[in-house]
């Protein structure tokens, strides 16, 4: 079976009712970890928990992240609490020292629970803080992930892309901030001047990941640029993706994006938003799942279907055109 790689919603959402193709037990997901952040101590990595969540039935399907009918007790007494001690509740970094001096794993992503920037339920919380305590314990993330697999009965293997810290910086006019500052924070509004990975050129893919990259690869609809430019950052990824079959399926219909950032994040750093530029930076991939209405021209094998992502039978159809493209490269 293909390894998936995931960031955002593209990969949970293919994935979400494709067992009759690819079987979780049998069908790896590597996911992004540059949107990870640690906040109010708790380490957060929203890119690993969707595809947990998904596969745990637990998911909030209305947005795609967190898990679905949670109290936010916490997270309402946090706001409370800083409401009436003055403190206003956007992202609150720690200080520069404190960047580099705490957890190793959570480096340049480090804020304070102080009015929690970000709306963390109750149950989503005691997820963090196991990870966390695991972390604490020793455990790397790989087998902190393992552990929250296990504890929410989830069949598939979930592996992180590293065990090394890496956060995505977005550059805008006013500063840098992190990318959970960037969108949550600030909906994605500020003018992008750069998208950069720090900690990327010392970070190393985990044996785990680089076992499973062994097998052919499948890049779901995810946002090139912020999903899969931590991945594609760490030289031995880029490596082992340019040394096996890699299907990719678009997340643009010619140059129509299907939702989030993409298409703002491509152009700002200097890719065409559409199907073509996401074809020109995954120059590694050998074969393409466009929409049927998606009338670029790719040199490279292409499977077209109706590539919407809003049900099961949806993720069906296009699970069925991703095993028809591994077909033509495998
Ligand atoms: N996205 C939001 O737009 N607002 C939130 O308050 C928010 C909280 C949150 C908590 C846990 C988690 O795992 C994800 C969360 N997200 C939230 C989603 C997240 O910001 C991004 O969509 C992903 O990082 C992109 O993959």
């Amino acid at each position: 079976m293909p390894t998936f790689l995931a960031g955002g919603t593209g990969t949970p959402k293919l994935l979400h009712g494709a067992a009759a193709t690819f079987p979780p037990a049998e069908t790896p997901v590597v996911a992004n970890t540059g949107d990870d952040i640690e906040l109010a101590g708790h380490l957060i990595c929203p890119d690993l928990d969707t595809q947990l969540f998904a596969d745990a039935g637990e998911l909030d399907t209305e947005t795609w992240w967190g898990i679905a009918e949670e109290t936010t007790t916490t997270h309402d007494a946090l706001h409370e609490f800083a409401e009436r001690a003055g403190f206003d509740t956007t992202p609150r970094y720690l200080d520069a020292d404190a960047q580099t001096s705490g957890r190793r794993l959570a480096r340049w992503r480090r804020f304070s629970g102080v009015g929690e920037f970000m709306h963390i339920g109750d149950r989503d919380r005691a997820v963090h803080l196991t990870r966390t305590g695991r972390i604490d314990e020793g455990d790397t993330l790989t087998e902190a992930t393992a552990v929250l697999r296990d504890a929410l009965g989830v069949e598939r293997t979930i592996l992180p892309m590293s065990d090394d810290p890496v956060a995505t910086i977005i550059r805008t006019p006013g500063g840098e901030q992190h990318f959970q500052e960037w969108w949550v924070a600030n909906g994605g509004e500020p003018t992008v001047e750069e998208v950069t990975f720090r900690g990327a050129g010392r970070a190393e893919p985990t044996p785990e990941v680089l076992d499973r990259l062994t097998d052919p690869v499948v890049i779901g609809p995810s946002n090139p640029v912020t999903s899969l430019g931590p991945m594609l950052a760490m030289d031995a990824f880029r490596d082992a993706l340019e040394s096996t079959p890699v299907v990719v399926v678009s997340p643009f219909v010619g140059s129509e994006v299907f939702s989030g950032p993409a298409g703002k994040l491509m152009a700002a750093t200097g890719h065409e938003p559409s199907t073509a530029g996401t074809a020109a930076l995954y120059d590694f991939a050998d074969a393409f799942v466009l929409d049927s209405e998606d009338e670029t021209n790719l040199a490279r094998p292409t499977v077209r279907t109706d590539t919407t992502l809003d049900t099961p039978e949806d993720s069906a159809r296009v699970a069925r055109a991703v095993e028809r493209a591994l077909g033509e490269v495998g």
